[in-house]
C-alpha cells in the first residue's frame, strides 16, 4: 500500500491559503513548498547533498528526458531514480505530456497516444497513457502524473474543449494502468482547459471527482498575461477536493509563489531559480539583481543581508560577481544555491504566515516590496 497522506495543519480564513503535510515513501515534505525542477536527474549545478541544505524537500525530474537518455530502464537496473542519482527525499516525475509538445517534433497525435521525434538524435518515439505509467513505474518516484495535452496559448474555445476531454479520456487509462503497476507510488490528476473558465471549472470537477490522490494544475504560464493566470485558478480552486493536495505545474517565480499559495495552491515547480541565475539574476527581497552589476564589485557582505544560504554565509557579494564576471563554473552553483535557498525559505515563510494567521499582510508586505523581473 501506498504511504501517501496528505493532511491540513492551518487555513487562512481570509483567502484559499493552507499549510499541510504531504507524507510519502520517501519523507515528509511541508507545503506550501517549492520543488527544484531536475530535469535531466540533475538540478543544474547543484549536488543532492547541496539541495537538502538549501531546504529541498521534493525534486521535479522529467519522464521525457529520462526516457529518452539514460532510458527508463537503466534508471529502473540502478533501482530507481532515488539511488541513480543519490537524492533520497521525495521525487516527482513529470509524465511527458508538456516536453513532447514543447520539445520534440511531434509527429502524430491520435486517440491512442504520441508520436514524436527525440530532440536527441531524431528517433521515433511513441507515448501513450499505458506507456507513461510503464516508463514511471520504472524511474520510481514517489509521485507521478499522467499523459496530457497542454493547449497553445492562445487557442479556441473548441481546440481547448478537444485537449481537454482528449487529457480526462487519457486520465481513465492512466489509472486503470497504474492499478497494475507500483502500489508505493502516487498518482495525481492533471487540470486542463486552456483559457476558458468554464472549461476550466468543468476539469476540476471531473478531475477532482477521479480517485488521483493530488492534482496538478496544467496549462498555465504558457505565454498568457499573470492576470489571465490567477484568473483561471479562481474557477479551478473552488471546484477541487479540499482534502488532496494541489500543484500549479511550471510555476514560478517569487511573486508567483505569493500569489498562487492565496488561490489555494499547495505545490510549486519552476526551472526559474537555475535558469535566471545562470544568467546573472539573483533573488533579493527587493526583487531581482543582476550580479554582475558594477555595484556588487567591491561589497564585503553576501548577495543579500539576512541571507541563511551557503552562499552568502561564505562568500562576499565581490567574489561572486568576480565569478559571474569571469563565468567560472562555481559561479552557477554559488548563483543557483542562493536562488533555490530564497524559494524554499520564501515557502517556509508563507507557511508559517499561515499557521500563524497573518498570509494576507504577509502577501501584501512582500509583493509592496518585490520588484517583479519583467521578463
Ligand atoms: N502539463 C504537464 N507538465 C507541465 C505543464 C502541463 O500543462 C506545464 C504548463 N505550465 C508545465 N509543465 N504534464
Ligand atoms: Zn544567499
Amino acid at each position: 500500500m501506498s504511504s501517501f497522506n496528505f493532511t491540513i495543519e492551518a487555513e487562512c480564513p481570509e483567502t484559499w491559503a493552507r499549510a499541510g503535510t504531504i507524507q510519502t515513501p520517501h519523507g515528509t515534505i511541508q507545503t506550501p513548498i517549492f520543488m527544484p525542477v531536475g530535469t535531466q536527474a540533475t538540478v543544474k549545478s547543484v549536488a543532492p547533498e547541496e539541495l537538502h541544505a538549501a531546504g529541498a524537500q521534493i525534486i521535479l525530474a522529467n519522464t521525457y528526458h529520462l526516457m529518452l537518455r539514460p532510458g527508463s530502464a537503466l534508471i529502473d537496473s540502478f533501482g530507481g531514480l532515488h539511488s541513480f542519482m543519490q537524492w533520497h527525499g521525495p521525487i516527482l516525475t513529470d509524465s511527458g505530456g508538456f516536453q513532447v509538445w514543447s520539445l520534440g517534433h511531434l509527429r502524430k497525435l491520435n486517440e491512442d497516444g504520441v508520436v514524436f521525434k527525440s530532440h536527441i538524435d531524431g528517433s521515433l518515439h511513441t507515448l501513450t497513457p499505458e506507456r507513461v505509467m510503464q516508463i514511471e513505474a520504472e524511474i520510481g518516484a514517489d509521485i507521478i502524473l499522467p499523459l496530457d495535452i497542454c493547449a497553445p496559448y492562445p487557442c479556441s474555445p473548441k481546440e481547448a474543449s478537444k485537449a481537454m476531454e482528449w487529457t480526462h479520456r487519457w486520465e481513465e487509462r492512466a489509472l486503470v494502468e497504474k492499478e497494475k503497476q507500483r502500489p508505493e507510488q502516487t498518482l495525481f490528476g492533471i487540470v486542463q482547459g486552456a483559457f476558458e473558465p468554464e472549461l476550466r471549472a468543468e476539469s476540476a470537477r471531473v478531475i477532482g471527482n477521479m480517485p488521483f490522490q493530488g492534482l496538478s494544475i496544467g496549462g498555465l504560464s504558457v505565454g498568457e498575461p499573470k492576470e489571465e493566470m490567477w484568473g483561471m485558478l479562481k474557477h479551478v480552486t473552488p471546484n477541487l477536493p479540499r482534502d488532496k493536495p494541489r500543484h500549479l505545474l511550471g510555476v514560478g517565480s517569487p511573486e508567483d509563489l505569493v500569489v498562487g499559495v492565496g488561490l489555494g495552491m499547495d505545490m510549486f515547480d519552476c526551472v526559474l531559480p537555475t535558469r535566471v541565475a545562470r544568467h546573472g539574476g539573483l533573488f533579493t527581497r527587493d526583487g531581482r539583481v543582476s550580479i554582475k552589476g558594477a555595484r556588487f564589485r567591491t561589497t564585503r557582505g553576501p548577495i543579500e543581508e539576512g541571507c541563511d544560504c551557503y552562499t552568502c554565509q561564505h562568500y562576499s557579494a565581490a567574489y561572486v560577481n568576480h565569478l559571474a564576471r569571469a563565468e567560472e563554473q562555481l559561479y552557477f552553483r554559488l548563483g543557483s544555491i542562493h536562488n533555490i535557498r530564497f524559494m524554499l525559505r520564501l515557502a517556509g515563510q508563507l507557511r508559517q504566515s499561515i499557521i500563524d494567521g497573518t498570509y494576507p499582510a504577509f502577501r501584501d508586505e512582500f509583493l509592496a516590496r518585490y520588484v517583479p523581473a519583467s521578463e
